[in-house]
């Protein structure tokens, strides 16, 4: 992160009024052309000289080297353009399942979403998710099918799939001229003009549209125009007595459409080549509502100035990096904002403009604008700051939970602090990355959504905080349950001269169903008659939950169980807490034996894409890991195959994947229930689980 001015300093800018402003997230599935198309939208604006690209690891948002390394967006870039007197703040988001987090963030501070499609792919797992995400956030969207030079696009297959998939007021607003590699341009059917596939230039003006195309341009132009006037009666009136509408009532009513989330326009090209840039510019300012018009759902009190915090970059050089949306404002530098959370004092030195990797200083950021301030103290994505302390609840931004966790060790001893500092501040970054220790085995547990966002944490420690560290084989969260009632009675009594220890309570142990899909646990208090007093009674409670920590079967921690605390007995002197305690806890074990105890295991739902001549090698590979299958879908000489697995058979699903398919497979999972793992499963799971035991009393 290079944070020297830049010469723009030179034209420090007064804040951008809310109406000018356009701020949209660029997502959609992974590998889909998001940070490519991003790329020609900064070329075409000119903010940039030439078209950067994956391959060449030139873009602005993929700035990061493990980005460059792995051809992939692995966080959130802010970028910003200027297009016909309005200021577009894009968002570049990480399509991988893995990197979600800024993903989901950045749909918190944005007034619409450009869902990216591959032509050849159309709807994936993750356009779904966004979607869905969007939907409930009545986030405007605008959808671009990207990747229609590629063998196998089709536009209007993808067409199809979104209307019959996402949503049937998705329109087309654009057409592709030709396809495959015959494809040579666009038709903006709003404007009807075309554009020429500028082949990674920048892209001439409109041109007249082809001859060849009249037909094909006239059936979606009316299709759009159905779509647009149905959602103004004015309008509708109009165009039903034959009126010829003019362009701009069409492209406003078309904007009011967008904005009230009644349409979603279908626009297209070719990311790499610059095509179609243009006329997604113009969409982009006609349709996205600014948020002067949509405005934001976060609370902010009755405070003057006010920003979220949407991001957070641990940069090794310049420190913490918060990137912002400016609730109330404006905010300038030299401020000094109070953090409701924390109660702590926050200054806000220098107001900053980010476009990937380089920022630029600005005087002030006016309401709705996004930009990023260095060196906050205390702040964590999330928090919302204020120039008086109001109470404020901070806007959940509901992550993703960490499935998957890994032992990790550092390979210098004496560099395990080392190794915990680096962590923390990658957390701070990516919330759905999590290091603890394990209670059970004392190791340190690093948890994420996927193999792969472990392992970019462990190249990251390594080139930002210069601390190497091992991953071990990833651990399964293996949960136990009993099937039936048992109960136990325990009595626990020392007499050790002086005063002595007395404990008696009787219980019964009983299977609790899961509610919403979560295993609980309940104490019921049925003393009568006092032969335990009130004051014991929560310690027989205390000492339960602790022997739940760790089960007997495999030591993993018990759920799904409700205790009846039904009988006991006190001694007047010797009694105490501690003493009911440890007799709750040994009546729990001894009940839990006979109570038919179970392993649980986690249930993932796994969505692997691979080109169809591996799907027969594929699915006999799921089979082999007790994988069910759900369903398979052919898309372009590609097939998704859906289906449920253990997660304890795809830990490392991701070099099985790469041999079977020669690199071309990828796939992508998520937590969905937990079952009982079948007897001659847990009873290998059990006898390890013992030997590790007893290897570590040794
Ligand atoms: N042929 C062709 N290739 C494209 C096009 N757009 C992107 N690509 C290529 O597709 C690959 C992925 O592009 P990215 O821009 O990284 O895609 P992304 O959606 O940002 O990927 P993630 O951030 O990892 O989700 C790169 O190799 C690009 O060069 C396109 O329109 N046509
Ligand atoms: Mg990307």
């Amino acid at each position: 992160m290079r944070l020297e001015p830049t010469e723009e300093d030179e034209s420090r800018m007064a804040a951008t009024e809310p109406t000018k402003i356009r701020n949209i997230a660029v997502a959609g599935h992974r590998g889909v052309g998001k940070t490519s198309l991003l790329e020609g939208l900064l070329f075409e604006a000119g903010k940039t000289n030439r078209l950067g690209s994956i391959e060449q690891g030139t873009t602005v948002s993929d700035w990061d080297e493990h980005e460059q390394r792995r051809g992939m967006s692995l966080s959130g870039a802010l970028c910003h353009l200027e297009w016909k007197d309005r200021k577009i703040n894009l968002v570049d988001t990480p399509g991988d399942a893995g990197f979600q987090a800024d993903t989901y963030a950045a749909l918190r501070v944005v007034e619409g979403v450009l869902v990216v499609l591959s032509g050849v792919m159309g709807v994936e797992v993750n356009t779904s998710r966004i979607w869905q995400r969007a939907e409930e956030q009545e986030l405007s969207r605008v959808l671009f099918v990207n990747m229609l030079d590629r063998e196998r696009a089709d536009f209007l297959r993808v067409l199809e799939a979104v209307r019959q998939q996402l949503s049937d007021r998705c329109v087309a607003i654009q057409l592709p001229i030709g396809s495959e590699h015959e494809l040579t341009g666009i038709v903006d059917l709003l404007h009807m003009c075309a554009y020429m596939d500028p082949s990674g230039g920048r892209e001439g003006g409109p041109q007249p549209i082809p001859d060849s195309m009249a037909d094909l341009v006239q059936e979606h132009r009316e299709k759009l125009l159905d779509a647009v006037v149905e959602t103004d009666e004015e309008l509708m009136g109009r165009y039903l007595e034959g009126e010829e509408l003019d362009p701009q009532a069409v492209a406003d009513a078309l904007k009011s459409a967008v904005t009230r989330d009644e349409l979603y326009p279908v626009a297209c090209g070719v990311a790499t080549k610059n095509l179609g840039t243009t006329a997604l510019l113009d969409l982009l300012v006609e349709g996205v509502p600014s948020p002067a018009k949509k405005g934001t759902t976060i609370e902010f009190g009755d405070a003057k100035q006010a920003v979220f915090i949407f991001k957070t970059i641990a940069d090794p050089f310049t420190g913490r990096i918060s990137c912002f949306r400016v609730l109330a404002g404006p905010v300038s530098g030299d401020t000094t904002l109070v953090d409701p959370r924390t109660h702590a004092k926050e200054r806000m030195g220098q107001v900053l403009l980010l476009q990937g990797k380089d920022s630029e200083p600005v005087e002030a950021l006016g309401i709705g604008d996004l930009g990023a301030v260095a060196k906050l103290k205390d702040v964590i994505t999330g928090d919302v700051l204020v120039d008086h302390e109001v109470p404020v609840e901070p806007p959940h931004i509901d992550f993703p939970e960490p499935v998957m966790s890994f032992a990790v060790t550092p390979k210098a001893k004496g560099d395990e602090e080392k190794m915990a500092t680096g962590l923390r501040r990658l957390h701070e970054e990516d919330p759905t990355l999590l290091l603890r220790r394990d209670p059970q085995t004392g190791e340190q547990l690093l948890s994420g959504l996927s193999q792969m966002q472990v392992e970019v944490a462990v190249d990251r420690l390594n080139t930002r905080f210069h601390v190497e560290v091992e991953l071990h084989p990833p651990r399964v969260p293996y949960k136990e349950t009993i099937r039936k009632e048992a109960r136990a009675r325990h009595r626990y009594k020392k007499q050790t001269g002086g005063r002595g220890q007395f404990g008696d309570c009787a219980i019964v142990l009983e299977p609790l169903p899961a509610e919403d899909g979560e295993l609980g646990y309940e104490f019921v208090d049925k003393i009568v008659g006092g032969v335990i007093s009130q004051s014991y009674r929560p310690a027989v409670d205390k000492g339960i939950r602790e022997a739940m920590e760790h089960g007997d079967l495999a030591g993993a921690p018990v759920q799904g169980v409700r205790v009846l605390l039904v009988d006991g007995m006190e001694h007047n002197v010797d009694s105490s807490e501690m003493a009911f305690k440890i007799a709750g806890s040994m009546a729990f074990k001894e009940a839990y034996q006979q109570a038919d105890p179970v392993l649980l295991e986690p249930i993932m739902e796994l969505e692997v894409t691979v080109p169809d001549d591996t799907v027969g090698a594929v699915n006999g590979d799921l089979n082999s890991r007790r994988g069910r299958l759900q369903g398979m879908e052919p898309a372009g000489g590609m097939t998704t195959i859906k289906a449920e697995v253990p997660m304890a058979e795809i830990l490392t699903y991701s070099q099985a994947l790469t041999s079977m398919t020669g690199g071309r497979g990828d796939y992508s999972m998520h937590f969905l229930r937990y079952e009982e793992v079948p007897t001659h499963v847990a009873q290998k799971i059990i006898e390890q689980t013992k030997r590790e035991r007893e290897e570590a009393k040794v």
